[in-house]
């Protein structure tokens, strides 16, 4: 990760001083924001801090002033966040996504929006790109499996798309289904799950202003293992609900069915929040590992109740019993 000073000139840091340099400046750079006014303008574009890698096309945002839209967490590498993947459609093992998502074409690109609404549509995602103003958002990331990340991603909130199609009153979920393409996909050869992969979310959890359509990363646009060029991000919820290469948005009245329910029903529910009360059948849910921290002596975190986003979110599912509801 390289690390911006901005009046010093630039400092090789001592491999020992990474961590807590970079922290500091992310922390001073979020200072400065929250300074407002002239000191805002001085400030490099992202909240982060963080370098961009310059390795694919630059997507310029602006931090995102949303509660709870900047963690102040160390960024996770980059190289981390764009080798450590899950993406089935192009293999199991975690490096496989990079090693064999360049064959996913992402333009041309549509993506649907169909279902219970106004104003169906099909929108081309250079027109999706503009819809609203692409914001920066460093979010907690953190997989049922038991390790997590802190990525920036850049997009806006899902609910700017969803009130231009105009839900009607009788939707209540809505449902994401990705690419599912023998071509550009050698994973769906694998029967692990049921093609295409489908994600859901109720209408409320889905209008959540923290509820994100990514279309980058770090700022530049989403590497094709990250889910180019658009996927969710629920940053309170196990990392599987952020569907990656989207291509259809379908508003409900029923709970629609998701990959990984129906490959695990008693395993995977609907809800799906980060819960360290509510351990997997087969493992404890109760502590993660952070990417990036993995040394042999490095303590594992505590995993938070909806993964540190309680006081955006817990209102959510004030009367639900979260234990049936996992
Ligand atoms: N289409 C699709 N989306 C997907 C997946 C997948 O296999 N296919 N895996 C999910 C899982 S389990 C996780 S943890 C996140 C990982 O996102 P990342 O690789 O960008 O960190 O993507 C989710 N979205
Ligand atoms: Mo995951």
């Amino acid at each position: 990760m390289l690390i911006r000073s901005h009046d010093n000139g630039f400092h090789h840091p001592h491999a020992s001083e990474i961590t807590p340099r970079s922290a500091y400046l992310q922390r001073r750079a979020w200072l400065q924001y929250l300074a407002g006014g002239a000191a805002a303008a001085a400030l490099p574009v992202r909240a982060a801090g963080v370098e961009r890698p310059g390795k694919l096309q630059a997507l310029a945002a602006t931090a995102s002033q949303a509660a709870g839209a900047q963690t102040m967490e160390r960024v996770t590498a980059y190289a981390d966040a764009a080798q450590y993947n899950n993406f089935y459609e192009f293999g199991l093992d975690k490096g496989d996504p990079a090693k064999h998502a360049h064959t996913l074409k992402t333009r041309p690109w549509t993506v649907r929006v169909e279902g219970l609404v106004q104003q169906p549509q099909t929108l081309d995602i250079e027109a999706l790109l503009k819809l609203a103003p692409q914001e920066e958002r460093t979010y907690r990331l953190r997989c049922v499996e038991g390790w997590s990340m802190v990525i920036p991603w850049v997009g806006y909130s899902l609910a700017e798309l969803l009130r231009k199609v105009q839900p009607l009153g009788s939707a209540r979920y809505v449902e994401f289904v990705t690419l599912a393409d023998k071509a550009q996909m050698p994973g769906l050869r694998s029967g692990v799950l049921d093609w295409p992969y489908t994600e859901g979310l109720r209408l409320d959890e889905a209008m959540h202003p923290l509820t994100m359509l990514a279309f980058g990363m770090y700022g530049e646009v989403l590497p094709n293992q990250n889910g180019a060029p658009v996927r969710l991000v629920v940053p309170w919820k196990y990392g599987f609900k952020s569907a990656k290469s989207i291509v259809a948005i379908r508003l409900t009245e029923r709970e629609p069915g998701t990959a990984w329910n129906k490959a695990a029903r008693n395993e995977y529910g609907f809800y799906s929040n980060v819960n360290p009360d509510v351990p997997h059948p087969r493992w404890s849910q109760a502590t993660e590992r952070r990417i990036g921290e993995d040394g042999l002596f490095a303590k594992k975190r505590k995993t938070l109740l909806f993964n540190g986003y309680e006081a955006q979110v817990g209102q959510l599912y004030a009367s639900m019993d979260l234990k049936k509801f996992y």
